[in-house]
């Protein structure tokens, strides 16, 4: 393992939502470098979560820098609403999406880093054409749509080809723990997403400390 430091990303979708303010004071102060947001339509996935709104309240509660994960049909659509609201990083599903290469366009026409996703059974060629236009890619190592699921290693083929293929960020999201961390970091994870494994733990220092590897 390489001493590069690994950027942990804590999921606010397993915060307790009716102190939400609160939540991301607190990774903060334990020592989070992102928030990841992630944003569910229940219709790319089985899910409801957070809008544009919500992302615009927790923005005046910190600094830190906002990781927005689009887990939604025709993204393109709310680029706008969400860079408005204050994300730094915007992140959609190739997969749920017509225009990838106009849609990263709009994303940064906003001053925003731009992120694709793929799902685990999404091949990485659905990338060509787009590595050299984005600032991070998501593999997900679990189906999107609910926190808590289980690790799917057998991604890290996926990710040690991208690593070889693409600069910048490799963000992992779904099932890491103090022990799968370990494999994605092997694997070439630079940005580590962890919802459970962090609010789920009686200290967000610790478990954040811990997932760095
Ligand atoms: C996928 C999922 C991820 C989240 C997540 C991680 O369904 O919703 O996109 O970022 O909630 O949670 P956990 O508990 O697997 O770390
Ligand atoms: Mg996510």
């Amino acid at each position: 393992m390489s001493d590069k430091k690994i950027l942990i990303a804590p999921s606010i979708l397993s915060a307790d939502f009716g102190r939400l303010a609160e939540e991301v004071k607190a990774i903060d102060s334990a020592g989070a470098d992102w928030v990841h947001i992630d944003v569910m339509d229940g219709k790319f996935v089985p899910n409801i979560t957070i809008g544009p709104l919500v992302v615009r309240a927790v923005r005046q509660t910190t600094k830190l820098i906002f990781d927005v994960h689009l887990m939604i049909d025709d993204p393109g659509q709310y680029v706008e609403e969400f860079a408005d609201a204050g994300s730094d990083f915007i992140t959609f599903h190739v997969e749920a999406c017509k225009d990838p290469a106009g849609t990263i366009a709009k994303i940064r026409s906003k001053g925003k880093k731009a992120g694709v996703s793929i799902k685990p059974g999404t091949d990485l060629s659905s990338l060509d054409g787009l590595l050299d236009k984005v600032d991070m890619v998501l593999v997900m190592t679990v189906e999107p749509g609910f926190a808590g699921q289980s690790f799917m290693r057998d991604m890290m083929p996926k990710i040690e080809q991208l690593k070889k293929e693409f600069n910048g960020y490799v963000q992992v999201d779904g099932g890491i723990t103090k022990d799968t961390a370990k494999e994605a970091i092997t694997a070439g994870a630079d940005v580590l997403v962890a919802g459970t494994a962090v609010f789920g733990k009686e200290s967000y220092a610790e478990a954040i400390k811990g997932l760095r590897g």
